[in-house]
C-alpha cells in the first residue's frame, strides 16, 4: 500500500509587495505553484491513497482566487480516481459557527473525503481505516473524540491516524487556538500502521515515535522560516513501513551578513550568487546610531538587485547589555506589537495579553480581505 501525505498548503496566502507578469502577488503564486508540483508527482507514483493533514486554505474565508484555484486542481485529483483524504487544521476551521466551514465545497466530489466538523471521524476502505481527528477548539471534547478513535481502531485492517495538532509543545507554531495533543495518549500510536501531521511547518519524525510524522509545508508562511526544504511523504505499508521524504523546488532564502564594524570590507568580502529571483535577508550588525542614519536601504538592496525581495535587519551595536533589533520591515504587525507589550508588561500579564492580542488578530484576519 502506498500513500502520499502533505499538508500546510495555505492556498491564497500572500505576502510582500511583489506583483508578477499576471498580475498576482508573487508569494501568493509560489504557493499554488508548490501545490501543483505535488500532484504532479502524485500523477506520477499514483499511489493507493493520498492524505492531506490540514490547513490547505491559509484564511477559513479564503479569497476567490485561491478557491478557484483549489478547485481547478481538486478536479485534476478527482479524475486520478485515487481516494483523497484531508482534515481540517486551525487555518481553515472558523472561529465562530456564523461561518460555514469552506471545506464542505469538497463534498461533491466522489474521490474526496473531508473531516472538518472538529469531530473524530472514521473513514473506512477495504484494507485501511483512516481515523481523522481535525483542528478541535475544545480540548475537552478533543479527549473524548480521540477515546472514539482508540476504540474504533479495527487491527484486521490497516489504521492510518490524521491529526492537525502539535504533539508535544515542541511543535507549537505561535498561532491562535492551538491544539496540543494530550501527552498522556500518545501511546495510542503505536497501535496504528502510520500517523500522519500537520501544523508544523517542516518535515520531520516526531520524538521517539517510529511512525509519526509531520509532512511540513509545500512554502513558508514567514520569512521567520528559514528552511529551504519543502516536500511531501511517500508512505509505503508492507511487513513494514517506509517513509521517504521528497522536495519539491521552492523559492530559496538566502541570508547575509554585513558587519558594519567594517562596513567597506565586509561588502566587499560579501559572495553574491545563485540569488537570482531569491527572498534574500541581510542583518546589519554591529550598527551605531549614526551608522544607520548613513547606510541607505535602497544601497544595501542595490548589492543584491536579482533578488525577489530584500529584507534587512539592523542590529544595534549594543551598549549597556541592552539589546535592540530593529526589523520594522520583515515583522509582522502582530508580532511587533506583541514585543512591545512585552517590554512594557511583567511576564504574567504578558501571557494574560499574548492570548487576547493574538485572537484579535486572528479576529482581524478572518473578516479581513485578502485579495488585491
Ligand atoms: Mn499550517
Amino acid at each position: 500500500m502506498k500513500l502520499i501525505h502533505f499538508s500546510d498548503t495555505h492556498l491564497g496566502f500572500n505576502d510582500l509587495d511583489v506583483i508578477n507578469e499576471l498580475g498576482i502577488n508573487q508569494r501568493e503564486a509560489d504557493f499554488y505553484d508548490a501545490f501543483m508540483q505535488v500532484i504532479e508527482q502524485i500523477k506520477a507514483i499514483k499511489p493507493d491513497y493520498i492524505i492531506h493533514t490540514g490547513d490547505l486554505f491559509h484564511r477559513p474565508s479564503p479569497s476567490n482566487r485561491a478557491i478557484t484555484f483549489a478547485l481547478e486542481q481538486f478536479k485534476i485529483i478527482e479524475a486520478l480516481n485515487i481516494p483523497f483524504i484531508m482534515i481540517a487544521g486551525n487555518h481553515s476551521t472558523p472561529r465562530t459557527n456564523l461561518s460555514s466551514p469552506i471545506l464542505k465545497i469538497f463534498e461533491n466530489f466522489k474521490n474526496v473525503y473531508v473531516s472538518y466538523n472538529q469531530e473524530y471521524k472514521k473513514i473506512e476502505f477495504d484494507d485501511v481505516i483512516f481515523h481523522t481527528l481535525p483542528h478541535m477548539h475544545d480540548e475537552s471534547k478533543a479527549l473524548s473524540q480521540i477515546e472514539l478513535c482508540e476504540e474504533n481502531i479495527d487491527t484486521s485492517k490497516r489504521n492510518i491516524m490524521m491529526l492537525h495538532c502539535s504533539v508535544g509543545a515542541h511543535y507549537l507554531m505561535a498561532e491562535f487556538g492551538e491544539w496540543v495533543y494530550p501527552h498522556d495518549k500518545e501511546y495510542l500510536f503505536s497501535k496504528v500502521d502510520y500517523v500522519a501531521l500537520g501544523h508544523w511547518h517542516g518535515f520531520g519524525k516526531v520524538g521517539k515515535h517510529e511512525n509519526v510524522y509531520y509532512a511540513g509545508s509545500t512554502e513558508r508562511t514567514s520569512l521567520g522560516d528559514k528552511r529551504n526544504s519543502k516536500g511531501y511523504i511517500e508512505v509505503t505499508l508492507d511487513e513494514s513501513l517506509h517513509v521517504n521524504y521528497y522536495e519539491i523546488q521552492i523559492r530559496p532564502i538566502k541570508i547575509y551578513e554585513i558587519d558594519c564594524e567594517d562596513y567597506e570590507h565586509s561588502v566587499e568580502s560579501l559572495h553574491v550568487n545563485d540569488i537570482k529571483d531569491a527572498l534574500v535577508e541581510v542583518k546589519l550588525t554591529h550598527l551605531t546610531p549614526l551608522q544607520s542614519i548613513d547606510i541607505q536601504t535602497r544601497d544595501i538592496k542595490n548589492l543584491f538587485s536579482e533578488a525577489l525581495h530584500v529584507s534587512i535587519k539592523r542590529e544595534f551595536k549594543q551598549t549597556n547589555g541592552e539589546a535592540t533589533l530593529n526589523d520594522i520591515e520583515a515583522l509582522s504587525l502582530e508580532t511587533y506589537f506583541l514585543e512591545h507589550i512585552k517590554e512594557e508588561s511583567q511576564p504574567e500579564e504578558f501571557e494574560r495579553l499574548k492570548g487576547k492580542i493574538q485572537g484579535l488578530f486572528s479576529a482581524y484576519e478572518e473578516v479581513s480581505d485578502d485579495t488585491l
